[in-house]
């Protein structure tokens, strides 16, 4: 492991992850410097700067550690690139220390519940596991765990400058468009999460899509709906997922629901395989997670409307599958409510189900009125408080409401948790 005694450090960002750096660095013997836009309480020998990032100490530093949040592309930090300095995240100061095996998930939609479900199928199994990384706990303050493996949920921004890490299972779920406000491109995206594939000793891609696949894609360790003697499929007649085409799971024995989160229950059981993890403990795993709130949560069936908080649907992706899952249903009205900082992302992919599936929209936030246009009839509201009295002023019956905004939430909100809530009292208050 490399020594970081007496080393000068800059760690750019001091919210959840820049705390977590401070800590680790300086019980490494490391002198720290942190640097944050706005004011943040730090340890009295950790010199703090606010405001606009410091550009000599930047220069002048051993090493900058920036937190996933922080552009690198910033002009501070790109000259200190260009000045020699080495610049990381997180993830690769952990990776440099880690002795744990690590199973590595990426994804554009449903890391947080694979993550979560690879961690249960683990326990279940008998081993101690945990979770971290994006899903909320830094990946440093696993470092001193005594778990056998680390389920790490990471992000683009996470995976973007990622080097060292050597994980035993790593997958992408899939890819479709999201934070282009930072990548630029969605190629620069597409790229930073394929780096969780080097170093991976078995890489577990969805076979129906291409840009989830390693540089060289084995069929035994792929998943995906459809046919294949080899690897994680689905018989859509039978609803069983089945592995190397024998019947492994049955879609009743799962608690999830969704087609979605078939390929979510498929990838997990892909992780755990390689493992030793066997059909037992992955049953009994599948039929206890029920899945996490804000995502596709039912909150309410008052009066047979059926209220469900998707806020974490922050992508043209997630709410395209939240729709789809609630494509085959018997009847009544389906209500929409969406919009939000969409983040520079094209809607246009979101036109078809609009038109086709949603019986109304109701759009707020940034981005709104751009997803409103795609619909006719669409209806724009202030806040989300106007959105939920609406849509409740014209259900009946058999009716849905699905909050599922394909955008961020900072816009308005504080984050996607805050959002989930506010929806969710808003219609118990109004339905009770
Ligand atoms: N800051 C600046 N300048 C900037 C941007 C941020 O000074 O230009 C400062 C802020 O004032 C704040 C700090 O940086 O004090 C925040 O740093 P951060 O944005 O990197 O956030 P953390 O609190 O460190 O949380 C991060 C992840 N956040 C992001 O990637 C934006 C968390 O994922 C993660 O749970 C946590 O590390 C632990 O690993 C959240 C997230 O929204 C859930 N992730 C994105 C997503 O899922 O879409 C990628
Ligand atoms: P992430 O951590 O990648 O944001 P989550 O598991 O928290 O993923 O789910 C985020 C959103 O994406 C939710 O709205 C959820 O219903 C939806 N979702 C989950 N899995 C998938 C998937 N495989 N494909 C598309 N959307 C998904």
């Amino acid at each position: 492991t490399p020594d970081l005694k007496n080393m000068q450090v800059v760690v750019v960002g001091l919210g959840l992850t820049g705390k977590s750096c401070v800590k680790f660095l300086q019980e490494q013997g490391a002198k720290v410097i942190g640097m944050d836009r706005n004011p943040v309480e730090m340890p009295e020998d950790v010199k703090t700067f606010s405001g606009k990032f410091k550009q000599k100490p930047l220069l002048k530093a051993d090493l900058v550690v920036l937190s996933p949040g922080i552009d690198p592309n910033l002009t501070e930090i790109q000259n200190a690139i260009e000045a020699g300095v080495e610049v990381i995240g997180d993830v690769e100061l952990f990776a440099r220390f880690n002795q744990i095996p690590v199973i590595a998930i990426t994804g554009s939609n449903g890391k947080s519940t694979v993550t979560c479900l690879v961690n249960e199928m683990l326990n279940c199994a008998g081993f101690k596991a945990q979770m971290g990384g994006n899903i909320g706990t830094p990946v440093l303050d696993l470092l001193k765990s005594d778990a056998e493996y680390l389920v790490l949920e990471l992000s683009s921004f996470q995976l973007e400058r990622l080097q060292s890490l050597t994980p035993v299972c790593a997958t992408i779920l899939n890819v479709s468009e999201d934070h282009l406000d930072r990548h630029r491109t969605f190629s620069a995206y597409a790229d930073a999460k394929k780096r969780i594939y080097h170093n991976a000793k078995y890489a577990i891609a969805n076979r129906d899509d291409v840009k989830t696949w390693p540089h060289e894609y084995q069929p035994q360790y792929s998943f995906g709906l459809s046919n294949s003697p080899l690897g994680i499929s689905w018989n859509d007649a039978s609803r069983e997922i089945l592995v190397d085409g024998e019947a492994y799971v049955s879609e009743h024995q799962c608690a999830l629901k969704g087609l979605h989160n078939v390929l979510n229950i498929q990838a997990a059981i892909g992780c755990v395989r390689p493992l030793g993890v066997g059909a037992e403990a992955i049953t009994q795993a599948v039929g206890q997670f029920k899945g996490l709130a804000h995502r596709f949560e039912l909150i309410s069936e008052h009066n047979q409307v059926r209220w469900i908080n998707d806020s974490k649907a922050t992508n043209v992706g997630a709410t395209i599958a939240a729709l789809q899952s609630l494509k085959n249903r018997d009847s009544g009205k389906l209500v929409l409510i969406a919009g939000g900082d969409g983040k520079n992302a094209d809607f246009t992919e979101l036109q078809p189900v609009l038109l086709n599936d949603v019986d109304l929209l109701i759009t707020l936030g940034k981005d709104g009125r751009e997803i409103a246009s795609l619909k006719p009839g669409s209806i724009e509201v202030k806040d989300l408080n106007e959105a939920v009295n609406f849509a409740n002023s014209i259900v009946e019956s058999g009716d849905i409401v699905l909050l599922s905004p394909a955008c961020a939430s900072l816009d308005m909100f504080d984050n996607y948790q805050h959002r989930g809530d506010v929806f969710r009292n808003t219609v118990l208050e109004v339905t009770q």
